[in-house]
């Protein structure tokens, strides 16, 4: 091929060459810290107003960020065809300055990722652009390949070579760079004792009482999970203080005050009836005990948790009194895995998880009340959980009929605060009081379960209700999750 050759062939050749560079960025990740494409994703977000992120979200929930990494690929993909079809023909002279270009452009990704000048980051630049160039070297190669068979059959011998390449060497940097300071999922020094549920609970479909970590959701702002090297990482204690400090990972995991609990946590946006809930078992310090050592002074109004991903979360100095708000090193009977906030996060039982900031390196004592951010994407700031109950399980044995789920609300403590279930199996004309599972923590949520004698039918529209201590019923106003979280009885047709 030359570059008088036909647009498909230059279409082609465009696409193969940036998908070189694109394998050349993945190949790099673990010499440089990150998948270069991340960074502009994360740009993307952070920049983003709230209305389109929260959009995102909505629509796509947990694979918007995904998503729009595959988006951006596919973006480069077409511009490098369209790049390669309006080239001048005479474009020798024009290869050295795209190498450059392409140098400098890989190498500002390489530095957006967080990584320092160092041999890995020379090798990984020299991958990122080295690929593309050998890719487009041997596509346009002499002597000039004249028909189609031909041509497309170089660009298949280049994109098998080429995957080859990139499976191979990535799985050989990997291995070379597993991250020997990353003491996430270690096992505790100290002996837990996770609650267990009831197992009349435990039948199909339903959540075990403490969603083990494996099984617990996640939601992040970036793409790739920040992971940070625990032996250089400090929690830093300043801002509005008398005495500002800093604790060391191990200092942390050694504090005498350590306690234990089990929470529910629920995304803000997850819809009635969604998955975005789990419940952990959780270990950490009282932020209260943190933040009290450090002798906040009178200016001081609110605590401000920053993260290693630029996420930040605001609660009021007022409410760190609450002996329950954690900072939490310990999930199940390991040390915080990755997804969920290694080295440490914040718990605030009975709020929405987005309150819970994960892979905090900095806890700030504000002197003015801090745009957090959610809140700056509109989203509410207090963030309560509105009271929920949803339908998850369902099991017959002969003419018995088991349908159960998961309750939680009555939060303003944090405390859950329950005083029933009400389930109906005929969409909602009749309503009979569910069995709770008997409440092993104070802020989990509870299990429900409601059996009936159904012979002659297998189909039900199960609808279910919590009721609040005081005897409110949950409201039945269907409401979107933004700004401040979805409400709604979950209502479910079960064939059984
Ligand atoms: N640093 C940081 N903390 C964060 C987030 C984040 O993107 N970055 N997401 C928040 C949101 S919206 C939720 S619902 C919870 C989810 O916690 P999990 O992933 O452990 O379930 O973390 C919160 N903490
Ligand atoms: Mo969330």
């Amino acid at each position: 091929m030359n570059l008088r050759s036909p647009s498909p062939r230059r279409a082609t050749l465009g696409i193969i060459v940036g998908a070189a560079w694109i394998a050349g960025l993945f190949v790099a990740a673990p010499l440089v810290g990150g998948f270069g494409i991340v960074p502009i994703a994360e740009w993307i977000i952070i920049r983003s107003p709230g209305w389109l992120s929260t959009t995102a979200i909505e629509l796509l929930g947990f694979y918007a960020q995904p998503a729009l990494v595959i988006g951006l690929i596919a973006a480069i993909l077409v511009a490098a065809a369209i790049a390669a079809v309006l080239w001048p023909a005479n474009a020798g002279r024009f290869t050295p300055v795209v190498l450059a270009v392409g140098t400098v452009a890989t190498a500002l990704l390489f530095l957006a990722t967080g990584a320092g000048i160092s041999v890995g980051f020379l090798g990984g630049l020299v991958i990122a652009v080295a690929s593309p160039y050998v890719a487009a070297r041997i596509l346009t190669a002499s002597p000039t390949v004249t028909t189609r068979r031909r041509f497309l059959r170089r660009v298949g011998g280049v994109a098998v070579a080429g995957a080859v390449a990139t499976v191979g060497l990535r799985t050989l940097f990997g291995r070379f760079t597993a991250d020997g300071d990353d003491r996430a999922e270690e096992p505790l020094d100290r002996p837990v004792s996770r609650p267990s549920g009831d197992p009349e609970f435990d039948f199909d479909g339903m959540p075990a009482a403490v969603t083990s970590p494996d099984d617990h959701y996640t939601v992040d702002i970036s793409v790739s999970n920040p992971t940070i090297d625990s032996e250089a990482w400090t929690l830093d204690i300043d801002g509005e203080v008398a005495q500002p400090y800093s604790l060391t990972y191990d200092e942390l995991l050694d504090h005498d005050e350590s306690v234990e609990q089990t929470t529910t946590m629920l995304c803000i946006s997850n819809e009635v009836g969604g998955d975005l809930i789990g419940t952990g078992h959780w270990t950490g310090v009282q932020l209260m005990d943190l933040v009290e050592t450090a002798a906040p002074t009178d200016g001081a109004v609110d605590v401000v948790t920053h993260a290693a991903d630029g996420y930040s979360e605001a609660i009021p100095l007022e409410l760190v009194d609450r002996e329950d708000i954690l900072i939490a090193y310990g999930m199940g009977d390991r040390t915080l895995p990755t997804d969920h906030g290694f080295p440490v996060r914040l718990l605030v039982p009975g709020r929405y998880g987005m309150k819970m900031t994960k892979w905090i390196t900095r806890i700030e004592i504000a002197d003015e009340e801090h745009e957090a951010h959610w809140e700056e994407r509109g989203w509410d700031e207090e963030a309560v959980v509105n009271t929920m109950s949803y339908v998850r399980g369902a099991e017959r044995d002969g003419d018995r009929v088991l349908v159960g789920g998961v309750a939680f609300g009555g939060l303003e403590t944090g405390v859950e605060e329950l005083e029933g279930v009400e389930v109906s199996v005929d969409g909602g004309d009749t309503w009979n009081e569910a069995e709770l599972e008997t409440q092993f923590a104070e802020h989990a949520w509870r299990r429900w379960r409601y059996a009936f004698e159904a012979p002659d039918r297998s189909e039900f529209e199960v609808v279910v209700r919590a009721i609040e201590r005081d005897g409110t019923v949950q409201t039945d106003e269907e409401t979107d999750p933004t700004p401040a979280g979805a409400t709604g009885w979950h209502r479910q047709t079960l064939r059984i």
